[in-house]
C-alpha cells in the first residue's frame, strides 16, 4: 500500500512537473489620457489599459515578465503582491529594497515561480504610483490533478480601487511640504477599472467638454453577467490608496472561501469588508429573482467620506435580461462608515479552512512591537512606527547587504519596543515631538519565528485613529488575533488562536486597536512590511527586515545601476 502511495505521489510528482510552464508577458508602460470614472487624466497604463492585463498561470510555473519603462521622465518598479519570490529576491519589484527603479526607456525581466494556487496582485512600487492606475490582478490555479475544497461554474476576477484626479505629482508635493496638503477622499470609487464622477461637480467647470464626458464608454458602469441557478466564484481585491472598503452584492449572500491565496472556513456574510492590498474569493449563488438585474456596491468604511465620495456601483446582469437594464431598485447603502464593530467581527471571525490548517509554531523567538504614530520632523508632517520614519537609501537595501555596502544606510539597530511603550496613552492626541527619519532596518535570525504587534493609537487629530492595512514582503504570516485597546504584553499572547489561524500577506490593524502576527524568517533577502495606503506609505509608514542574506544567491546585474550599485554591473 505504501509502496503503491510512493509510486503515486512520484506519478504525480512527475505529472506536476511536467505541467509546469513559462507565462511570457510583454508590458509597455506609459501615461495615456484615460477616463475611468469620466474625467480625463493621464493614467499609468500597461499595453494601454489600466487595470493591466491579468496574469494566469498555474502553480508551479514561471511568469516572465518583460517591462518597458516608457513613462519617459519617471522611474518604475512593479512589485508582485502575494508571491514570496522564494530564491528570487531581487524579482519582489519593490524600489529602494530589491531592486534599482528602472529608468525611462529601459526594459527590466521580471522572473518568478508561482509556488501556490490562489488569488494575487500586482502593483507599481515606486513613488505613490499605485495611484495612477498601474496595477492588476494574478490568478494562479491549482495542478490539473488537484481539487477545490468548494466548486463553482464560473471564476471572475474583480479588483477594486479609489481614483483622485490629482496626479501623484501634485500628491507628493503636498505631502512633503511644510504647508502639508492632505490628499483628502478620493473622488470616485472604481470596480475593475470602472466608476462614475458626476462631471457638473466639477469645481471650476471645465471649458474643454471632452474633460468630463459622461457617455465616454471608459467609464461605462461594469457589468458582470451571470446565469441563473449557477455558482460563482468571485475574487475580489483591493487596491486603494487610501479607502478601506465593504462590498456588497444586491439580494445576495456570499460565502468567503479564500483570503491572500489560503482556504479559509466558509462564513455567509452580507457584505465583505476589505482592505488595500487584501484579496478574497467569494461565492455567490445565482438564486434570485430571474427578471431583473441587482446592483453590486462598493462604499468607504473607516473614514468619513459621505460627502466626497458616491459609492461605486456595478451591475449584476441576470442573463438573459439587457445588460444595460437597471435594477428596479436603489442601490442598497453600504454600513455606516464610522461603526468598528463589524469590521473587527469580520477579522475575529475568518479561520483557517479545517484540513487546510498550517499549524504555527507554539512560540516564538522575538517579539517586535510596532507603536503606529504620526509625528511631525522639522515641521514636516510624517508617519511613523516607534517614532522612527522610514527613509528608502538611495543604494537598494538588497544590493547593500549582499554587497557590504555598510555605508549606504544606518546600521544602528532599532528598538523591539518604545522604550516608554508601557506609558504611552494610545488615546491622547500624539504630541507634537519630532520622530526621526531613519533608513536603519531590523535584522532577523534566519529561520527564527518572529511575532509582531501592531498597535494603532491617536494620530495628530483628536479623538481619530485610522485603520491601516500592513503588507509584509516575502512570506504569509499568521495572524493570531486582534484587539482593542492597548496590547497587553502579559496577558493577550495567552489568548492566541494558535489552533486554526489564518495565514495572510496583509491585515488591517483598526483605530485603537491591535493585531498580532507571526511568521518565520525563512526567506532569504531584504523585505518591505509596511501599511498598503500610498501616502502613508509615502510618508514613512513601514520598516525593513534582513533575514539570511548570506544564502542569498548571486545578484542578477540587471537590478542595478542606482547609488552605489553602479560598479556591480556587467561591464
Ligand atoms: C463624449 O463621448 C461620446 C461617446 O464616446 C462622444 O460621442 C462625444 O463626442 C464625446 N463628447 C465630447 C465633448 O468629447
Ligand atoms: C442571507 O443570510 C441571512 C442571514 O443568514 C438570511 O436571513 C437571508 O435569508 C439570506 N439571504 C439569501 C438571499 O440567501
Ligand atoms: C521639532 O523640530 C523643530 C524643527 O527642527 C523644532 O523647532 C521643534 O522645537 C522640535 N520639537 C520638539 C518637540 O522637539
Ligand atoms: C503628551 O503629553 C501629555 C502631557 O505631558 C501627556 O499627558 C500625554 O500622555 C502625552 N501623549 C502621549 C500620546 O503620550
Ligand atoms: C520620540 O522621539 C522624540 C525625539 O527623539 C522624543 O522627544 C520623544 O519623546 C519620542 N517619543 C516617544 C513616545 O518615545
Ligand atoms: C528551520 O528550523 C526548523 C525547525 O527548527 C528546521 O527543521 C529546519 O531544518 C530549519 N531550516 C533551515 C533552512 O535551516
Ligand atoms: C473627543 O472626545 C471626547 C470624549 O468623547 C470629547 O469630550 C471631546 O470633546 C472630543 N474632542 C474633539 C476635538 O472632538
Ligand atoms: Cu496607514
Amino acid at each position: 500500500m505504501s509502496r503503491l502511495m510512493t509510486l503515486l505521489l512520484c506519478v504525480f510528482a512527475t505529472m506536476a512537473l511536467a505541467e509546469a510552464r513559462v507565462r511570457r508577458y510583454k508590458w509597455d508602460v506609459k501615461y495615456e489620457f484615460k477616463s475611468p470614472d469620466c474625467y480625463k487624466k493621464l493614467a499609468m497604463t500597461i499595453n494601454g489599459k489600466t487595470p493591466g492585463p491579468a496574469i494566469l498561470a498555474q502553480q508551479g510555473d514561471t511568469v516572465v515578465v518583460e517591462v518597458t519603462n516608457g513613462l519617459v521622465t519617471e522611474n518604475l518598479a512593479i512589485h508582485w503582491h502575494g508571491i514570496r519570490q522564494i530564491g528570487t529576491p531581487w524579482s519582489d519589484g519593490t524600489g529602494g529594497v530589491t531592486q534599482c527603479p528602472i529608468f525611462p526607456g529601459d526594459t527590466f525581466t521580471y522572473r518568478f515561480v508561482v509556488d501556490r494556487p490562489g488569488t494575487y496582485l500586482y502593483h507599481a512600487h515606486y513613488g505613490m504610483q499605485r495611484e495612477a492606475g498601474l496595477y492588476g490582478s494574478i490568478r494562479v490555479s491549482l495542478p490539473d490533478s488537484m481539487v477545490k475544497p468548494f466548486t463553482y461554474d464560473y471564476d471572475k476576477s474583480i479588483i477594486l480601487s479609489d481614483w483622485y484626479h490629482q496626479s501623484t505629482y501634485e500628491q507628493t508635493s503636498g505631502l512633503s511640504s511644510i504647508d502639508f496638503v492632505w490628499v483628502g477622499e478620493p473622488q470616485s470609487l472604481l470596480i475593475q477599472g470602472k466608476g462614475k464622477f458626476d462631471c457638473s461637480k466639477l469645481a471650476p467647470p471645465s471649458s474643454d467638454p471632452s474633460a468630463c464626458n459622461a457617455t465616454n464608454p471608459e467609464c461605462s458602469t461594469y457589468i458582470q453577467t451571470v446565469v441563473p441557478g449557477k455558482t460563482y466564484r468571485l475574487r475580489i481585491s483591493s487596491l486603494t490608496t487610501l479607502s478601506a472598503l465593504s462590498f456588497q452584492i444586491e439580494g445576495h449572500n456570499m460565502t468567503i472561501v479564500e483570503a491572500d491565496g489560503h482556504y479559509v472556513e466558509p462564513i455567509v456574510v452580507q457584505n465583505l469588508f476589505i482592505y488595500s492590498g487584501e484579496t478574497y474569493s467569494i461565492l455567490i449563488k445565482i438564486d434570485q429573482e430571474p427578471s431583473r438585474n441587482y446592483w453590486i456596491t462598493t462604499n468607504i468604511v473607516g473614514r468619513d467620506a459621505t460627502a466626497t465620495t458616491p459609492p461605486g456601483l456595478a451591475v449584476l446582469n441576470y442573463y438573459p435580461n439587457h445588460p444595460k437594464r437597471v435594477p428596479p431598485t436603489d442601490p442598497p447603502a453600504g454600513p455606516i462608515w464610522n461603526d468598528v464593530t463589524p469590521r473587527l467581527a469580520q477579522s475575529l471571525v475568518i479561520k483557517a479552512r479545517q484540513g487546510y490548517i498550517h499549524t504555527p509554531p507554539p512560540k516564538s523567538d522575538r517579539v517586535i512591537v510596532f507603536l503606529n504614530m504620526q509625528n511631525e520632523i522639522d515641521g514636516y508632517v510624517h508617519w511613523s512606527v516607534n517614532n522612527v520614519s522610514l527613509t528608502l537609501p538611495h543604494t537598494p537595501y538588497l544590493i547593500a547587504l549582499k554587497e557590504n555596502l555598510h555605508h549606504v544606510f544606518d546600521q544602528r539597530p532599532l528598538p523591539d519596543q518604545l522604550y516608554n511603550f508601557a506609558d504611552y496613552d494610545i488615546y491622547h492626541v500624539a504630541n507634537n515631538t519630532n520622530a526621526t527619519s531613519s533608513n536603519a532596518i531590523y535584522r532577523l535570525k534566519f529561520n527564527t519565528t518572529v511575532d509582531i504587534i501592531l498597535q494603532n493609537a491617536n494620530t495628530l487629530n483628536a479623538n481619530n485613529s485610522e485603520t491601516h492595512p500592513w503588507h509584509l514582503h516575502g512570506h504569509d504570516f499568521w495572524v493570531l488575533g486582534y484587539g482593542t485597546g492597548k496590547f497587553d504584553i502579559d496577558n493577550d499572547p495567552k489568548k492566541y488562536n494558535l489552533a486554526n489561524p489564518i495565514m495572510k500577506n496583509t491585515v488591517p490593524v483598526h483605530p485603537y486597536g491591535w493585531t498580532a502576527l507571526r511568521f518565520i524568517a525563512d526567506n532569504p533577502g531584504a523585505w518591505l512590511f509596511h501599511c498598503h495606503i500610498e501616502s502613508h506609505f509615502y510618508m514613512g509608514m513601514g520598516v525593513v527586515f534582513e533575514e539570511g542574506i548570506e544564502k542569498v544567491g548571486k545578484l542578477p546585474s540587471e537590478i542595478m545601476g542606482c547609488g552605489e550599485t553602479k560598479g556591480f554591473e556587467r561591464p
